[in-house]
């Protein structure tokens, strides 16, 4: 989608520091980030936000889901993680992409994001 951030980083037009990329999806370091590891993981599909999902994006979401534990494991998380969702404005949602933040590698991790 034209000027999505999310969507220039998959599409290579804004440099990141990628995590991990397959057909359908993308996971890349968070630029201000909150714990010693923090990415976001995306579809390279555009939506908007959780609130935007459709029974289409089934299969999508759950390939996300599986492939979490495995990336944060991979970026070091070996006791644990957290995962945050911001969705909307009430949500604190800041870029319009929906995106999946994975953090990790301290004790105390921040609750909010
Ligand atoms: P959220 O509030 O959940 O929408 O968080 C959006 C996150 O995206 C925020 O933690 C900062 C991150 N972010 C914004 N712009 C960029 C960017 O250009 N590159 C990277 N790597 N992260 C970005």
């Amino acid at each position: 989608m034209e000027n999505c951030i999310f969507c220039k980083i998959v599409q290579g037009e804004i440099p990141s520091k990628k995590v991990y990329e397959d057909a359908d999806v993308f996971a890349f370091h968070d630029i201000h980030p909150a714990a010693p590891v923090h990415f976001m993981l995306i579809p390279k599909l555009h939506i908007n936000s959780l609130a935007s999902v459709e029974d289409k994006h089934r299969d999508l979401l759950g390939d996300m889901m599986v492939l979490i534990p495995r990336l944060a494991k991979e970026q070091g998380c070996t006791d644990g993680f957290r995962t945050v969702i911001n969705t909307g404005r009430v949500g604190g949602q800041e870029v319009y992409h929906l995106h999946i933040h994975v953090i990790g590698g301290r004790d105390r991790l921040p609750v909010m994001i």
